[in-house]
């Protein structure tokens, strides 16, 4: 990811890692180490500060030029006054010296009540999941967009969405997260069609080694999907985090996508 292809200019990156203090989203921060340039700055946003202490020295140790910023927040409840606040505060917004490169990767995510939708009676869970899950990321997309839309235009923009499979296939049991998820797919294709500048990709990880797989396959109320998820684990199928974060990141550097775009790590 140095540049060329992906229009970039040179100077540090200023990047937001939602869910950094686990999973897919510490992997994340530990493929882009290697890659950010001296001055860079790295946010990651989660609720556990011990989690985030974790990736902060993972990163450190990878590269000593970069800067890791744990932001400890709950983006159930921060508002984008509070989230644009953040970004100011630690970017450096507003400095004479533009970055090269802006990057957001919204990858905080739960996967909710795990049951099927005839017994889904708890509509403040459901109500909560919808308007936590969605509208926290309208609220970081916007709080970011009014931080970078001072920087001059040929400083490359990318927004990036951690989508799933289930975006785009029913998994019994899985109501919650799966229309989520599709209707996530949508708001970041809006977001490209109304923003041109931008890059925006939707990317689907595959199923990860993690602890989101282990809920997946322990509280499933379907059989049928639990015994799949059950039976990656068993067969080795599930991908090692660093492995896709890595495949994402080719992706974002090769820059061929269309803004907008769901790719999956198996499509690339
Ligand atoms: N695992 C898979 O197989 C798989 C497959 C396809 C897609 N995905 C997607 O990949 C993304 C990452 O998931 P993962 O598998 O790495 O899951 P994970 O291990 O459960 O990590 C989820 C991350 O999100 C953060 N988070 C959750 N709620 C938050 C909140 N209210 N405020 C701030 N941070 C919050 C968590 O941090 P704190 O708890 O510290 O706040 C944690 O860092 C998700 O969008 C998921 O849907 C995963
Ligand atoms: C840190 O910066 C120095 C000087 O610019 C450079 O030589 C070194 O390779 C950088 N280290 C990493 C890990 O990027
Ligand atoms: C990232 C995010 O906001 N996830 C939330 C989705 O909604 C559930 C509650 O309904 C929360 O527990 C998650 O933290």
């Amino acid at each position: 990811m140095s540049g060329g292809s992906s229009g970039s200019v040179a100077g540090p990156w200023w990047v937001v890692v939602t869910g950094a203090s686990q999973g897919f989203g510490a992997a994340i921060c530990m493929g882009l180490a290697p890659l950010l340039p001296r001055g860079s700055k790295l946010l990651g946003v989660a609720r556990s500060q011990e989690g985030l202490t974790n990736t902060a020295a993972a990163v450190n140790k990878i590269n000593p030029n970069a800067t890791f910023i744990s932001i400890m927040m709950d983006l159930e409840t921060a508002t984008t006054l509070d989230l644009e606040a953040a970004l100011k505060r630690h970017l450096g917004a507003g400095q004479p010296t533009p970055p090269g490169q802006a990057l957001v990767f919204h990858n905080a995510g739960s996967l909710g009540a795990l049951k099927y939708l005839r017994e889904m009676d708890d509509s403040a869970h459901a109500s909560s999941y919808f308007n936590l899950n969605i509208s926290s990321v309208i609220r970081l997309n916007a709080a970011f967009l009014r931080v970078t839309s001072a920087l001059p235009a040929k400083v490359a923009v990318k927004i990036i969405h951690i989508i799933s499979l289930a975006a785009l296939e029913p998994f019994k049991s899985w109501g919650l997260y799966c229309t989520a998820k599709a209707g996530r797919e949508m708001l970041f294709r809006v977001l490209a069609a109304e923003n041109p500048a931008l890059r925006v990709l939707s990317y689907s990880p595959g199923a990860l080694d993690n602890d989101m797989q282990v809920k997946a396959r322990t509280e499933t109320q379907d059989k049928d999907i639990r015994d799949i998820m059950s039976s990656l684990k068993a067969e080795g199928k599930l991908l090692p985090c660093i492995t896709s974060a890595n495949k994402l990141l080719h992706i974002l550097d090769k820059d061929q996508f269309k803004s907008g775009e769901h790719i999956d790590y198996s499509d690339a």
